[in-house]
């Protein structure tokens, strides 16, 4: 006789090349099982957003529903959370670890300060009345590619090859992900080449190299 066992999976909604790659990487990293699921044009498809916002208040992508059933938003809390309910720290320097804080500083820098600005630069039709819409934009993108400027010199500091120097985490797969986002790869090669070396040794790293096909766009 066969017994089937149903394994606990996690859910990701998801869109190619969005900041579900980010959480995706890390599923693929651990070993973790996962099915994906479409979340399709929530800034402009008002079901899409409707259908996401049934399970997440918030209407983001990445939202992660835990093999539980419980939806969590917010990929900084996702990627705190795989670590610990995996025990590993493989991508989040463990509690005690010399680079644990700044790990924690520069993860909330990434999520509170860099990935905001590029929703507000997405998102500026919803923000600002129309007419304003360009400036507004302008003047995020600038502050945006300040921002990027404050990690690469971190970066810089520590002296490579990861960002926080010789220990790879969780942080260099925000930047493989975030540099194919706007200003685009063309503008971080130009501007801060060290973000790009780190973004493709990232994508290249054997256990992630199959998420960043799938998400190149
Ligand atoms: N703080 C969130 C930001 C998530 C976020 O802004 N996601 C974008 C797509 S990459 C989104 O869902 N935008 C649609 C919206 O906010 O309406 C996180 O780190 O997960």
């Amino acid at each position: 006789m066969t017994s089937t066992t149903t394994e606990p999976r996690y859910r990701l909604w998801q869109n190619p090349g969005w900041g579900s790659a980010i959480v995706e990487a890390q599923l693929a990293a651990y070993g973790l099982p996962y099915d994906l699921v479409t979340a399709g044009d929530i800034y402009h498809d008002a079901a899409a957003r409707a259908a996401l916002m049934r399970v997440n208040p918030s209407a983001q992508v990445p939202t992660l529903e835990l093999p539980s059933g419980e939806a969590m938003g917010e990929s900084a809390a996702m990627t705190l959370y795989l670590a610990e309910v995996t025990g590993r720290d493989d991508l989040v320097p463990a509690p005690g670890d010399a680079p644990r804080p700044a790990f924690l500083r520069w993860l909330v820098f990434m999520v509170s300060s860099i990935y905001p600005a590029g929703h507000f630069a997405d998102a500026a039709e919803r923000l600002v009345p129309e007419a304003e819409v360009a400036g507004y934009r302008a003047k995020v993108v600038a502050e945006r590619g300040q921002l990027w400027r404050m990690l690469a010199e971190e970066a810089a500091r520590r002296g490579g090859p990861w960002v926080l120097g010789d220990r790879f985490t969780a942080l260099d797969i925000y930047v493989a992900v975030m540099t194919r986002w706007q200003p685009g790869r063309a503008w971080f090669a130009a501007e801060l080449p060290a973000l790009v070396r780190i973004a493709e040794a990232v994508a290249a790293r054997p256990e992630l190299r199959a998420v960043f096909d799938r998400n190149a766009r």
